[in-house]
C-alpha cells in the first residue's frame, strides 16, 4: 500500500478511504460556500481544471499572476475554514510518510471533468519549501506525471485511484509534475469526475 516515488515522495494507496465518511459531507459544505470555478492564467488561458479552496489561504490565478489570498476573489469573503476532517487526513498522511507535525493552512480543491488536464509545472508559490505537500485523489482514476527538477527531465507515469494519497517533501518538493487528460468514466461515488485536494503550508 506504499510506493516510493523518490527519496522523499510516496504514494499511500487507499489511505484516504477510512476518512471519507467525514470528508465528503465537509467537501459539499465547502463547495456550497466557495463554488468551483475555472481560473485564468497570467498568459490568458482558462484552466481546464476547476478550483476552489478552504483554509486560511487559497491559491488563485488571474491575468496579474498566481498567488495565495485570504479572501475568495469571487465572493469577497474569506475562504471557508479548513474542515477538521480534512486537517486530520492531511496530518495523518504526512506523519505516515515521515513528516510529523504537518499542519496545512491551505487546501486547494481541483475538479477534473473528462478531458481536463494539468500541464507540467512546479509548485513554488508557497513561502517555504520545507513543509511537505499532501495530495488526495478521489473519484475517477488519473495518470500523474512525476518529473524532475528540470522541466526537460523525463516524467514517470503514476496511476492514481480513488482514496490514494501522495506526499512530497524535502528533495522532491520542487519536482515538475502534472496530470494527463482525464479519461471518461463513471465513478460509483463521485460520477464522471476526479477531485484532488492539495494540502500545503502556504503562509
Ligand atoms: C493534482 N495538483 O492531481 C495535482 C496533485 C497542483 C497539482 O499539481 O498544483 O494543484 S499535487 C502534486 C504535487 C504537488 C507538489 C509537488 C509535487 C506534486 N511533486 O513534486 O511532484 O491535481
Ligand atoms: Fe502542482
Amino acid at each position: 500500500r506504499r510506493l516510493a516515488l523518490g527519496p522523499q515522495a510516496c504514494v499511500l494507496g487507499g489511505f484516504a478511504l477510512p476518512h471519507l465518511g467525514g470528508v465528503m459531507p465537509a467537501l459539499q459544505a465547502v463547495l456550497d460556500a466557495a463554488p468551483l470555478r475555472h481560473l485564468v492564467t497570467p498568459g490568458g488561458f482558462t484552466m481546464s481544471v476547476a478550483m476552489s479552496n478552504c483554509g486560511a489561504l487559497g491559491w488563485t490565478s488571474d491575468r496579474r499572476g498566481y498567488r495565495y489570498t485570504r479572501d475568495d476573489p469571487d465572493s469577497g469573503r474569506p475562504w471557508p475554514d479548513m474542515p477538521a476532517a480534512f486537517e486530520r487526513l492531511a496530518t495523518a498522511a504526512a506523519a505516515e510518510a515521515g513528516f510529523d507535525g504537518f499542519v496545512p493552512d491551505a487546501c486547494l480543491i481541483n475538479r477534473y471533468a473528462p478531458g481536463a488536464r494539468l500541464s507540467l509545472h512546479q509548485d513554488r508559490d508557497e513561502r517555504d519549501f520545507d513543509a511537505p505537500i499532501v495530495s488526495v485523489s478521489l473519484g475517477l482514476p488519473a495518470t500523474f506525471l512525476f518529473g524532475g527538477l528540470a522541466r526537460a527531465d523525463k516524467a514517470a507515469r503514476v496511476p492514481l485511484a480513488h482514496g490514494d494519497v501522495v506526499v512530497w517533501g524535502g528533495v522532491d518538493r520542487l519536482r515538475h509534475h502534472g496530470v494527463l487528460p482525464l479519461k471518461d468514466g463513471e465513478h460509483p461515488q463521485l460520477g464522471a469526475q476526479r477531485i484532488n485536494f492539495t494540502f500545503r503550508k502556504a503562509g
